[in-house]
C-alpha cells in the first residue's frame, strides 16, 4: 500500500508539473509564461513512437488499474507509432479497451499480454484524450485515462 501511495504523490508531483508548462486555450496549447524548457525541442517533423501499458497496482482492496505512460507530447506533423498493451493479469475476464477517438481509434478490447499498434499523423494541435473504451473492465475504469498533447 506504502509503494502505491509513494507512486501516486509521485504521479501527481509529475503531472502538476506538466499541467503547469502548458495551458489550453480555445483548442491552442500555448506555453505558460515563465516555463523552462519546451516540451519538445522546434525542429522538423519527427516520427515518434509510443507504448502505453495497463497496468495494475495495489493489492485486492486498493486496486488501480492506469494507462502508463499517462502523457504523451507530440508535434503536428509527427507520424506516430502507438503501441497499446495490456499487460493488467487481473482482467481476463473483462478485457480493457482503448479509445482515442480524436484520431479515429477505437478498439473495445484489449486481451491480456495483447497489444495492438496504431499509426496516425496529428493534424492539428490540442490536448486529446485517449481512455478505456470497455465500461465493464472494473470499477476504477473511469479513471482509465491519458492524454496526447499535440504542439502546433
Ligand atoms: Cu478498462
Amino acid at each position: 500500500m506504502r509503494n502505491v501511495a509513494a507512486f501516486l504523490a509521485a504521479f501527481g508531483v509529475v503531472m502538476g508539473t506538466a499541467a503547469g508548462a502548458f495551458a489550453l486555450t480555445q483548442n491552442r496549447v500555448q506555453a505558460s509564461p515563465g516555463s523552462a524548457a519546451p516540451l519538445l525541442p522546434p525542429g522538423p517533423p519527427t516520427e515518434r513512437q509510443f507504448t502505453v501499458t495497463m497496468v495494475m497496482f495495489g493489492g485486492e482492496e486498493n486496486e488501480v488499474h492506469r494507462w502508463t505512460p499517462g502523457t504523451l507530447v507530440a508535434r503536428v506533423g509527427d507520424p506516430i507509432t502507438l503501441r497499446v498493451l495490456n499487460a493488467d493479469v487481473d482482467c481476463a475476464k473483462y478485457p480493457h479497451g482503448f479509445a482515442l477517438t480524436a484520431f479515429g481509434i477505437d478498439v473495445p478490447a484489449i486481451q491480456v499480454g495483447e497489444e495492438k499498434t496504431f499509426t496516425f499523423t496529428p493534424d492539428k494541435p490540442g490536448v486529446f484524450e485517449f481512455k478505456c473504451s470497455n465500461k465493464d473492465c472494473g470499477k476504477d475504469h473511469d479513471r482509465q485515462t491519458g492524454q496526447l498533447l499535440v504542439l502546433p
